[in-house]
């Protein structure tokens, strides 16, 4: 009979704590045991985490024993922000990049987006699915145990529920817990750029509501962008979200700054992601409305662009999360360790708010706080035995993946 597990013999057990988003210091306060233990029962659920000697009833018999062998553990990774479900991928924008043809002139020419949006609705249901599988099957082996996944390249209603009910089909059916959000406002679909208003109409009165009804997403998003959507038409869309219970997140600041991250904290977004030319009045109004900030290094590194300014951030009391932005143009990388790496060393971040910043505050950017992203009686046993013996060895190397065993919801789902 099952009784639970019990990760014994950890040589650094590092976590941030408590059921909310860190900011400020905070993000860089984590708890390190040496000589540690964490037993969770039979559903998954942390029971204690403790050192030294295992209390008896953690090592009973039908207890699943562990032993991390003196190595550092960490809550799962968590990924807050991707584009996981797309048909085809955009090799061949590399050498317009390599010749120096900007981002949004690919878009701007049909390409980008619009490129994906043709080769994700050419593909079933089913082969999206089949396909995400893959791209989370590595994520797990890379040490993610929970992501967010978003629509967007489907742009008209059935295609965008097809791309969420993809989500909804890999949800339980492989061990990495999925967190849908409908990005209906990725782009303009080409078949409404002379009537922008219509497709507006089309998502606030028609998609949104469907998504809704059938419990497809828990957020809305918008590109929030130069030539893509504007501040106010981003404001009437996550305002329509929000009248339909989801909520808001928005893209804001990646390329342009137009007003997106101070639209989030207006609003009350959840979280507003990219932030990577953000003024000091979109973080101002960000710490006010209790939003995390959700920076996406890999993507600065893989448009060539800067980094976003979150020292500035966490100065300013805004809870930062890093993620990878995974998707088909600019990024195509499933490593949350790479972005880790990245946010150590280009954000200047220390090894201990990186971690905060891909465990708890990620898990608040998808408001699973109270559950996930910590190593805590009462939480999901969702965890990382590494390949170290310390915290600063996961940024120290780079460039490989330092995970030796995954375990999600108490269960061992990767062994290396
Ligand atoms: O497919 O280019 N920024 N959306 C906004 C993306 C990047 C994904 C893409
Ligand atoms: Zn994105």
């Amino acid at each position: 009979m099952n009784r639970g597990i019990c990760v014994f013999n950890i040589g650094m057990l590092a976590t941030p704590e408590g059921k909310g988003a860190r900011r400020g210091a905070a993000q860089g306060e984590i708890r390190i045991r040496r000589d540690a233990w964490v037993a969770a029962d039979a559903d998954g659920v942390i029971r204690a985490v403790g050192t030294g000697e295992i209390p008896e009833e953690y090592s009973a018999e039908g207890i699943t024993r562990i032993d991390a062998g003196g190595r550092l553990v960490t809550p799962g990774l968590i990924d807050a922000h991707t584009h996981l479900i797309f048909g085809g991928w955009r090799e061949h924008e590399l050498a317009l990049k390599l010749k120096g043809v900007a981002y949004l002139d690919i878009l701007a020419q049909g390409g980008g987006i619009l490129s994906t949006v043709r080769n994700t609705r050419a593909a079933t249901e089913e082969e999206l699915t089949e396909k995400a599988a893959l791209a989370l099957d590595r994520m797990l082996q890379m040490g993610t145990t929970t992501c967010e996944a978003k629509s967007g390249y489907g742009l008209a209603k059935e295609e965008e529920l097809k791309q969420l009910r993809a989500i909804q089909a890999l949800q339980g059916r492989q061990s990495v817990e999925l967190v849908p959000t409908f990005l209906g406002a990725h782009a303009l679909p080409e078949e409404y750029k002379e009537d922008r208003e219509a497709y507006l109409c089309l998502l606030t009165e028609e998609m949104i509501p469907a998504v809704a009804e059938e419990h497809l997403a828990e957020f809305c998003d918008v590109f929030c962008e130069t030539g893509v959507f504007t501040v106010e038409e981003s404001r009437t869309i996550l305002e329509a979200g929000q009248k339909y219970g989801l909520k808001s997140k928005i893209h804001a600041d990646e390329i342009d700054p137009l007003g997106g991250s101070q639209l989030a904290g207006e609003i009350g977004a959840v979280s507003a992601e990219h932030l990577i030319c953000s003024p000091d009045e979109g973080i101002e109004s960000m710490a006010k409305g209790g939003t995390v900030a959700v920076c996406l290094p890999a993507t600065s590194f893989y448009l060539d662009k800067s980094f976003a300014r979150a020292r500035d951030m966490i100065s300013a009391g805004v809870p930062v999360a890093v993620a990878t932005d995974f998707n088909p143009g600019s990024c195509p990388c499933l490593s949350l360790q790479l972005a880790m790496n990245l946010a150590c060393f280009k954000y200047r971040l220390t090894p201990e708010e990186v971690l905060t910043a891909v465990t708890l505050n990620a898990a608040a950017a998808i408001c699973r706080a109270d559950t996930l992203g910590s190593l805590e009686a009462g939480k999901q046993a969702d965890l990382v035995i590494w390949d170290a013996e310390n915290l600063d060895f996961l940024y120290y190397r780079f460039g490989d993946n330092l995970v030796k065993t995954v375990i999600k919801k108490g269960k061992v789902c990767v062994e290396r």
